[in-house]
């Protein structure tokens, strides 16, 4: 299917639609230069897996690595803006009653894009919290110690991200998968759909009467069960499918 030709029955769909859950994961950030997981890693870090990375268990072996892992990541962030794909995103919670940007994404590019209506499943990169109390700290005395330390308890701090084997905020997972049972299109955007239970949720909007989009390069393990599989970049088909559903969408959405 080639992308910019929609069938009018998902174009109707949306247009129509009354509540609308997305779905993001790495490959929607991946046109505003934010490396995806499944991307192989560069640099120093080349000879380790983000899985390998992103567990308490990497961080206890050696906190210093995981903390500037996460370091580099942050940095990286500065250097970005929200590409089409998220801009499509905050224009479709503009168009349709109820809306929910269900993040995998620790990048925050959803909210700087101007969606307001964003459950990040797996935490934000750019908030910190100490491993010992497992509570934010938004300021710490910097000491050259690397990670720094939770200046309550001495702790390590760490990246405020939900690491694998490590459950998801349990009221976030809850509304979002509330939201897929209960909406009538659910967007899978840039989603490989293997890590759980954030994987779950298309299904759930399925099993709740949905219509299910994928917007994806690649097929992936939910291809087979979408009713739509846009194959293709996000930041290009997103934008094209909001034009389709409203032709008068403003100029300002990148073509
Ligand atoms: C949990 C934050 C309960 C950190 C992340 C066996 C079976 C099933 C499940 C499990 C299992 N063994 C273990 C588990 C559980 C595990 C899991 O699912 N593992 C998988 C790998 C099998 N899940 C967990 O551990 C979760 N917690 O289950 O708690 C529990 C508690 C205790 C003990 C046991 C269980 C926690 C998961 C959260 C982990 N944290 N991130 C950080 O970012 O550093 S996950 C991390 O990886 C990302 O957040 C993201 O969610 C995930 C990668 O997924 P994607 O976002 O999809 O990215 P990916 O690179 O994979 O794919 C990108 C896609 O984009 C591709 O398809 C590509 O084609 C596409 N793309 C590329 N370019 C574009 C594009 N698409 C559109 N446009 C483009 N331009």
């Amino acid at each position: 299917m080639n992308g910019e030709q929609f069938s009018s029955e998902l174009v109707n769909a949306l247009r129509g639609a009354t509540r609308v859950v997305a779905l993001t994961g790495a490959g929607i950030s991946a046109e505003s230069g934010v490396p995806t997981f499944r991307d192989a890693q560069t640099g120093l870090w080349s000879k380790f897996r983000p899985e390998e990375l992103a567990t308490p268990e990497a961080f206890q072996r050696n906190p210093k690595l995981v903390w500037e892992w996460y370091a580099m990541r942050r940095a990286r962030l500065r250097e970005v803006v929200p590409n089409a794909g998220h801009l499509a995103l905050a224009e479709i919670e503009r168009r349709v009653p109820t809306f929910l940007i269900a993040t995998q994404n620790v990048d925050g590019l959803h909210q700087r894009a101007g969606s307001r209506q964003v459950l990040e499943l797996h935490g934000n990169i750019t908030r910190t919290k100490c491993f010992s109390e497992d509570s934010p700290v938004a300021e710490w005395s910097e000491t050259g110690e690397v990670p720094p330390r939770c200046p309550r308890c001495g702790g390590f701090l760490r990246p405020d991200v939900v690491w694998f084997n490590e459950t998801l905020p349990e009221e976030a997972f809850a509304q979002a998968d509330a939201a897929s049972r209960a909406c009538d299109l659910f967007l899978s955007v840039g989603t490989s759909a293997l890590v759980y239970p954030a994987a779950s949720l298309p299904l759930s909007a399925k099993a709740g009467g949905a219509m299910v989009v994928e917007i994806n390069p690649e097929s992936t393990p939910l291809t087979a069960r979408a009713d739509h599989f846009l194959r293709g970049p996000s930041g290009r088909l997103l934008p094209a499918l909001v034009r389709a559903a409203w032709p008068g969408v403003s100029e300002q959405l990148p073509r």
